[in-house]
């Protein structure tokens, strides 16, 4: 399969990331794509091919355009307004504040549209994810052509990014664009289904109301992990979007046994649902070593999981979410791929 692939996500590097009370250098760094592109070569899964350029149309019918507007232009207000630092979200709406009101202070704007301040926006950020949904549209592309599968290498990730909201390392929903490029080439339905570590709150969150888009994910339970506030089992969605939405949370510890089965039981619902295209959020923070996560999958795991991807026979595109142990990543996303070509 082919990988599409923008040298522009190094335009996306912020020095800092609020963990454990200190300034560290970002789990989510441009380092992570080396050694994706390292195996991809080595293992010679396809040619990895430069996206053209963004459409933006597919994310303004999705996405809220003062939330694009402001992505576009926050680092230079917040240069304009003498800040010297990189943009950092100090405060956020909270419970019983106004939800409606978008300030005109740029920190306040900052406030209102981050939900996770240990994601900084630096000069090159929406360059960065711009490119990033591109691949992810040119993986689309290429699998609505007739491909069998694609694989989109998005950074920074997308999952956690709502219509209005970035944060978790995310700023645009690559997955929840490419679902909706789906629908409108005429897929009557479109599962994104998220095998990342944590909860796809952004996705879910997009689809909430969509009877046409259905909403599956394996993640810690929120409980003990990241995002907290999205993903236990009474979110089924609201109005025509109730019902579709199908998500498993597992606790620390969990290794294949369990992972594999609760996959099974996703794939069997998107089976009888009836998907016509698959869009998977592809982390692979859920490996044993993954400094932020707390599952216990190996590296062998992951090419079982691409097989049980691969056997759903479904047009499929891969987008990159998160994957942290630096050095495996690479292993286990590509693992991931081969599975999915082998089946
Ligand atoms: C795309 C994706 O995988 N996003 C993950 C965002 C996780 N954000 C919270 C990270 C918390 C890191 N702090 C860990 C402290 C370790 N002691
Ligand atoms: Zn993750």
């Amino acid at each position: 399969m082919r990988t599409f692939f923008s040298e522009d996500h190094r335009l996306h590097f912020p020095q800092a990331e609020l963990s454990g009370g200190e300034f560290v250098t970002p789990y989510e760094r441009p380092s992570r794509v080396e050694y994706i592109l390292g195996q991809l070569k080595e293992r010679r899964l396809g040619e990895i091919v430069a996206p053209g350029p963004v459409d933006m149309g597919p994310a303004e019918r999705l996405l809220d355009a003062g939330f694009l507007r402001f992505l576009e232009t926050a680092y230079d207000e917040w240069k304009a307004a003498g800040q010297g630092g990189e943009v950092i979200a100090a405060g956020m709406p909270t419970r019983r504040q106004r939800h409606d009101r978008i300030p005109r202070n740029i920190d306040g704007k900052v406030e209102y549209y981050c939900h996770a301040s240990e994601t900084a926006i630096t000069g090159g950020t929406w360059r960065a994810a711009q490119s990033s949904l591109a691949s992810a549209q040119a993986a689309q592309r290429e699998v609505a052509g007739g491909a069998r599968g694609a694989f989109a290498l998005c950074r920074p990730p997308g999952h956690h990014a709502t219509s209005d909201q970035y944060g978790g390392y995310c700023f645009i929903n690559n997955a929840a664009v490419v679902a909706e490029m789906f629908r409108m080439g005429g897929a009557r339905r479109v599962t994104v289904l998220d095998v990342d570590f944590h909860h796809g709150n952004g996705t879910q969150d997009i689809f909430w109301r969509r009877g046409d888009v259905m909403f599956a994910s394996i993640h810690g339970d929120p409980l003990d992990a990241y995002p907290y506030f999205a993903g236990y089992a009474d979110e089924i969605g609201e109005g025509e979007g109730k019902g579709p939405t199908s998500t498993c949370r597992l606790p620390p510890g969990t290794g294949y046994g369990p992972w594999a089965e609760a996959l099974d039981g996703l794939i069997a619902r998107i089976r009888d649902w009836g998907a016509e295209a698959l869009v998977v959020s592809l982390g692979v923070d859920a490996y044993k070593d993954d400094p932020i996560s707390f599952f216990k999958l190996d590296s062998p795991d992951f090419l079982d999981c691409g097989r049980r991807i691969g056997r759903m026979g479904l047009p499929t595109v891969f987008c990159m979410e998160g994957g942290y142990a630096i050095e495996q990543v690479g292993v286990n996303t590509v693992n991931v791929l081969e599975g999915f070509e082998d089946a």
